[in-house]
């Protein structure tokens, strides 16, 4: 008599996983924060690198060279010694071979009004390319509003990241400080989109958490700066980590980029195995 081989219990896969990067995208009320997770996970890389160069050519440069290994490519507009609007245009155009997004590290932190005028104009016009930008909480929900007043004017599908933590020694936030943030992001989740921390700070899986100050070799720099690894960030419940010099003054940025690319992605997929998660 014929007897049916009996199913293969399923496999449980790291993918199957509520807290993946594809279900989290699901979750996100912005286009951006969805598109982010899907580009992590079909580039399986949350890897940002912070291109803290001074001229277009070596920014250009060294994002033609780490393209392919990242999600997105966080940049200080205002230390480029040679800005033009060809600068972004060339930019944009890397991060359309390479699948990635633009973030400028600009750290709005004033009233509504002033942040409105500095997003929108002025030499950089920040708003017109940078698809993530970031703000400090400390004027209040005003800031917030500002900015997503320019966007919404404008019609662009931009996207803000709140600093919740700091990876600089002394800084003055505290945990009463970073809850506040939390609610105002809570509060405008059409806008924003996650947040510049060092630890998961909040329970709602369609933010995301992003960490600078990691570097595999070193423990900090002359200037306050403090280092985790990726493994450590990641496993306190960061999902991308952000490294500037750890790459971008390595011998050479290529293998530096697909290192810590890959400690990053091994760190989020230990995560996902269910008795692994974020560390409080
Ligand atoms: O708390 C922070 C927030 C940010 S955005 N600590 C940081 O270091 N940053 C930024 O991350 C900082 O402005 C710099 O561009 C980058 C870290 O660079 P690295 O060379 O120390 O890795």
């Amino acid at each position: 008599m014929f007897t049916p081989a009996r199913p293969a219990s399923p496999t449980p896969t790291i993918e199957a996983s509520p807290e993946d990067f594809m279900s989290r995208a699901e979750l996100c009320k912005n286009p951006v924060g969805a598109q982010l997770f899907r580009l992590m996970h079909s580039k399986k890389s949350n890897l940002s690198v912070s291109a803290d160069v001074f001229t277009t050519a070596k920014l250009l440069q060294l994002a033609d060279l780490v393209g392919p290994h990242i999600c997105v490519l966080k940049i200080h507009v205002d230390i480029l010694e040679d800005f033009t609007p060809d600068t972004i245009t060339q930019l944009q155009a890397l991060a359309k071979k390479h699948n990635f997004i633009i973030f400028e590290d600009r750290k709005f932190a004033d009233i509504g009004s002033t942040v409105e005028a500095q997003y929108k104009g002025g030499t950089f016009k920040i708003a017109q390319w940078a698809t993530i930008t970031n703000a400090h909480c400390v004027p209040g929900p005003g800031v917030i509003a500002g900015l997503k007043k320019v966007a919404e004017e404008l019609k662009l599908q931009n996207s803000l990241l709140l600093l919740a933590e700091m990876s600089s020694e002394g800084n003055l936030i505290t945990p009463e400080y970073t809850k506040k943030v939390v609610a105002m992001a809570a509060a405008n989740l059409k806008f924003v989109i996650g947040f510049i921390t060092q630890h998961k700070v909040s329970a709602d899986p369609s933010l995301v958490n992003m960490a600078p100050g990691v570097e595999l070799r070193k423990k900090s720099d002359n200037l306050g700066q403090q280092y985790n690894t990726p493994e450590s960030v990641i496993a306190n419940g960061a999902d991308i980590i952000i490294v500037g010099r750890g790459i971008i003054a390595a011998p050479d940025p290529v293998d530096a980029a697909k290192e810590y690319k890959e400690a990053a992605w091994k760190a989020y997929e230990q995560r996902l195995i269910p008795s692994n998660g974020p560390r409080p």
